[in-house]
């Protein structure tokens, strides 16, 4: 099979013809739409383009079955992965069999008509069990398949009107016939695409010219840009690192194109799946690794699959899918020789240095800025990784006051303020209760329903300084724990949010009511007071608690900044 040749000629795509489609999109304005999912988007643009040949839609409920029970279409057709077009209950229930239904994109623009043959339940421990190995929401397709996925499967042919819209990397996405039309174009009879989620290293780079060269064939890499594992690298990081990479490769005989595919990390299947796919892209020659497409662990610690269920599954229907899989060889580096070897053809292992970085401990040194060495990555590589993980204390954080009026928040605040700005490197944002309400707020009063918008929105604020790398000092009462937890949560995703509790008590603070409030608070002049006739939730677990009673403005602030050092977020 190592003889194989592509056939380059077009693969049927789903579309409609371009003098059609303005005419069917006009129709389809009529029809119920059903709003695509970001995993629907990316399944669609596959079934239109031919990417998901010999499917003419989503699944039926008779294929689905076949797919889910014996890898097979009802036709006999090998096919592996359910493609089904899930809807809410509701939607569904307003269906006739045979009505057609217009898929739109988020923005509400028709890509596809559908003609819905079919409308069932699908029955989904069984699709976990069956697809995936397992019913254990551990497996991301699996939680997605009972958390996300609705209740109920349409099936039935799909007509394309337009692919969905792309405004980044465009010189980059190819559909499988203007990869096909590339192929021919450079005389790339034998390619090897190689697929990947994860940035390319000088380990990978190897291998897959290695893999090009013993195939003597071209070499595509193929990464995955639609959906991939949670918590992976964002694909626009990725894609620089993949051109950075592709300069290493001798000029002409290498390839990249972006993959819109949403993964589902079945491993096994999903190997063949991803062959049968690089198929339909003119693809000769395929790479299956070590547990490919692999989940990580189940909720036991142990993993989904064998690692090398997936080359098996692979190899055992090979033939069938007209591609061939090229073993993934496992490169390491050797010292004394300063080159990447494939381990099995290394004879004298005893007495050499053999070196390989982990993929956590990759994740490590770039979290704590370590170094990375050159004999495991390229600088270029390295530098963009490095600007999406940039060290604690080049992050952004929040530091979140909180306390009565009067209690010296903003006074604190202000201190703090300008010492972090005398340190530069950050751009620092003062969101102040008095700011917050006059800019943010002003409509707003001190009903609690008003607090929580007010402390929401100053969270909202605070959370995208924190994503864009700044620092916000926030400095309201925020009286409630649930919309300061609420607050916390929003900023986390993107970096540490330092609670600070300004603890002046209440009977200090109405001692020296400074701007007079406290007085009218106790002549009910002032409605719903913090901390005469309003509640406040006493913090139970802030990252820091502040007795401002015997201390000075500059003493408080600077125990903040101690806290701040001692957490890495900036340095002493
Ligand atoms: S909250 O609860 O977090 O939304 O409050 P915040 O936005 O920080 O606003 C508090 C400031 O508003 C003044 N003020 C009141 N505070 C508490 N309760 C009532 N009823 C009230 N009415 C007006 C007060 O000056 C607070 O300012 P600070 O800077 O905290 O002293």
């Amino acid at each position: 099979t190592t003889f194989m040749q592509n056939n380059l000629a077009p693969i049927p795509e789903l579309y409609v013809s371009s003098d059609s489609a303005q005419k069917l999109k006009v129709e389809a304005a009529d029809l119920v739409s059903w709003d695509l999912t970001p995993r629907q988007i990316c399944d669609l643009e596959l079934l239109m383009n031919g990417g998901f040949s010999p499917l003419k839609g989503f699944l039926s409920e008779e294929d689905y079955d076949g797919v889910v029970e014996n890898m097979r279409l009802a036709d006999g057709k090998l096919w592996v992965m359910p493609i089904t077009l899930d809807v809410s209950e509701d939607f569904a229930a307003k269906l006739e069999p045979g009505q057609d239904i217009a898929l739109r994109d988020q923005e509400g623009v028709i890509l596809a008509t559908m003609t819905v043959t079919d409308n069932w339940t699908p029955n989904k421990t069984n699709e976990a069990e069956k697809v995936f190995g397992a019913d254990d929401q551990a497996h991301p397709a699996v939680h997605y398949l009972h958390n996300t996925a609705g209740a109920v499967y349409l099936g039935g042919p799909i007509t394309g009107i337009q692919p969905p819209m792309h405004y980044d990397f465009r010189a980059r996405r190819d559909t499988p016939n203007e990869l096909r039309a590339y192929f021919r174009k450079m005389g790339w009879r034998k390619v090897v695409a190689f697929q990947t989620r994860n940035p390319l290293h000088r380990a990978h780079q190897e291998l897959t010219f290695r893999a090009a060269r013993e195939a003597q064939a071209n070499l595509l890499i193929h990464p995955v840009v639609g959906m991939t594992k949670p918590g992976d690298v964002d694909h626009f990081t990725r894609v620089r690192c993949y051109e950075a990479v592709l300069d290493k490769y001798p000029t002409s005989t290498t390839s990249m194109s972006l993959l819109p595919l949403a993964m589902r990390m079945a491993g096994p299947r999903e190997a063949v799946w991803h062959g049968q796919i690089r198929k339909n892209y003119g693809v000769t020659h395929f790479i299956v690794g070590r547990d490919h497409a692999g989940p990580g662990s189940n909720s036991q610690g142990e993993d989904f699959y064998g690692p090398y269920d997936a080359q098996d599954l692979f190899r055992q229907h090979e033939e069938e899918m007209g591609i061939t899989m090229v073993p993934f060889k496992h490169m390491v580096y050797v010292q004394e020789r300063a080159q990447y070897e494939p381990f099995d053809e290394i004879e004298d292992r005893d007495n050499v240095t053999i070196l390989n970085i982990s993929g956590t401990e990759l994740r490590r040194r770039l979290s704590e800025g370590l170094e990375i060495p050159e004999w495991f990555s390229f600088p270029e590589v390295v530098s963009e990784l490095r600007k999406t993980k940039p060290p604690r204390a080049q992050q952004g954080f929040t530091v979140f006051l909180t306390g009565f009026s009067g209690s010296g928040k903003s006074t604190i605040a202000n201190a703090m303020m300008v010492k972090l700005m005398e340190m530069g490197g950050r751009p620092v944002t003062l969101l102040d209760g008095d700011i917050v309400r006059k800019n943010l707020s002003s409509e707003l009063g001190f009903s609690k329903e008003h607090r929580d918008l007010n402390i929401l929105r100053i969270g909202y604020v605070a959370s995208e300084i924190t994503k864009n790398g700044g620092i916000a000092i926030c400095a309201p009462i925020a009286p409630y724990a649930v919309t300061r937890r609420k607050v916390r949560e929003a900023v986390e995703n993107y970096g540490a949010f330092v609670e600070v509790h300004v603890a002046t008590s209440i009977e200090e603070c109405e001692r020296r009511d400074r701007k007079g409030l406290y007085k009218l608070a106790r002549e009910g002049k002032i409605k719903e007071f913090t901390g005469i006739s309003d509640p406040y939730d006493v913090p139970a677990n802030p990252e820091l608690s502040i007795d401002t009673e015997g201390a000075d403005v500059d003493n408080c602030a600077h125990q903040v900044i101690l806290k701040l050092e001692s957490m890495g977020l900036i340095k002493g």
